[in-house]
């Protein structure tokens, strides 16, 4: 089984997505191990994204990552990184396929709703950044036969 990190960003709190994009996770037989939500500060924002420091767009998307809540989540299942990142959709809102969250409901890429971790790698750092060890709950779904063969 493999961990991917998750995060319903400002946008999909406000707009009150955080049912509706949740459900989809469940519904497709992933695992919530970990769930929180917060405020984001600058500091921890500038430490998720490091890779995206000095680019043009890297303020906005600081401002827009720390101006109001998240949910952070870590989502287990057989091969999650890419699933999950397949549920979300591509990075642009505009370009993400119906069916996709991200091409179900943005608009714009600097509004584009959830994150998810695009490598095991990744998934890895994140969740150590967002979460402590002691708070990913292990325990088994009572669907998982019926999921997983
Ligand atoms: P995140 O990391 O938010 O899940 O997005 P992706 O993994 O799909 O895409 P990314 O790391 O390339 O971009 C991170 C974040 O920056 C915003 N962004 C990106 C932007 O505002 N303008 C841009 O031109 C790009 C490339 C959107 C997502």
């Amino acid at each position: 089984m493999e961990r991917t990190f998750v995060m319903l960003k400002p946008d999909a709190v406000q707009r009150g997505l955080i049912g509706e994009i949740i459900s989809r996770f469940e519904k497709k037989g992933l695992k919530i191990i970990a769930m929180k939500m917060l405020k984001i500060e600058r500091e921890l924002a500038e430490k998720h994204y490091f890779e995206h420091r000095g680019k043009v767009f890297f303020d906005n998307l600081i401002n827009y990552i720390t101006s109001a809540p998240v949910v952070a989540m870590v989502l287990e299942g057989k091969n999650a990184v890419k699933v999950v990142r397949s549920i979300v959709g591509a990075t642009n809102p505009s370009e993400a396929l119906p069916g996709t969250i991200r091409g179900d409901y943005g608009m714009d890429i600097g509004r584009n709703v959830i994150h998810a971790s695009d490598s095991k790698e990744s998934a890895e750092r994140e969740i150590s950044i967002f979460f402590k060890p002691n708070e990913l709950c292990e325990f088994k779904r009572i669907d998982e036969n019926w999921v997983y063969e």
